[in-house]
């Protein structure tokens, strides 16, 4: 798991159909790596059948884990997310403690990865299950920012807006004072535009959804991320 290389990611979710073709041209589109994660209705069964799909490809196959009863052996790595605007504990801290109850004794931590997740979205799945308090200003983020990088020390700090796109401000201002962390900007990332706009401050893109809804032009952001990137 090399994350510091990987400068754009797709992220699909178990629950939504893709063609064996469209799988096709995702996984050899020359992002990164896939992960795989949701917020709703991910099961044990979907998260293997879309991990055995993927495997007849290259690239690294991640597991965003959001459900305890969904964590399917076989991935490259595993990314735990910790939300850190949840208002609701859970979120924070109080599944993964129930998570290592059960599972503690068999993770192998050389492929755990905690992302440090700040939800910008209210409209989202994800923030209306954590409570999260969207209300970000450049201040706010910051600390959230610093939160994950200095005091929390995580690998990742994850701005997250899925499902619609944020405010490249923002990002901005986290990427001013975050040293270690990789940054992951991801949501309602469309257009290849977008795609550059956000890939400027954060260092992976992660892109989700559009590849349901328009598969070529979610395809055409690998290219715009690169080129940033070079
Ligand atoms: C979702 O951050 C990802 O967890 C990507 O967001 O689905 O809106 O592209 P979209």
């Amino acid at each position: 798991m090399e994350i510091e290389k990987w400068s754009h990611v797709f992220k699909l979710d178990p629950e939504k159909e893709l063609s064996d073709q469209a799988l096709e041209s995702v996984c050899e589109s020359g992002t990164d790596a896939i992960i795989i994660g949701g917020t709703l209705n991910v099961t044990f069964d979907n998260t293997i059948e879309l991990l055995g799909r993927v495997r007849r490809y290259a690239l690294p196959c991640m597991l965003e884990v959001s459900n305890i009863e969904a964590v399917v052996p076989g991935f490259d790595g595993y990314f735990i997310p910790l939300v850190l605007n949840a208002q609701n504990p859970e979120w924070i801290l109080g599944a993964h403690a129930r998570g290592l109850e059960e599972h503690g004794p068999f993770i192998r931590w050389d492929e755990v990865m905690v992302e440090g997740y700040v939800i910008g979205n209210p409209e989202s799945a994800a923030a209306r299950l954590t409570a999260a308090d969207t209300q970000l200003d450049e201040g706010r983020m910051k600390a959230y920012a610093r939160m994950a990088d200095q005091m929390l020390k995580l690998p990742i700090f994850y701005i997250e807006y899925s499902g619609t796109y944020g405010d490249a401000a923002l990002v901005k201002a986290a990427q001013q004072v975050v040293h270690n962390s990789r940054i992951f900007y991801g949501g309602g990332i469309r257009t290849a535009e977008q795609a550059a706009e956000m890939a400027q401050w954060a260092d992976t893109i992660v892109v989700g959804n559009s590849l349901y809804t328009d598969l070529e032009a979610a395809l055409a952001t690998v290219e715009a991320v690169k080129k940033i990137k070079e």
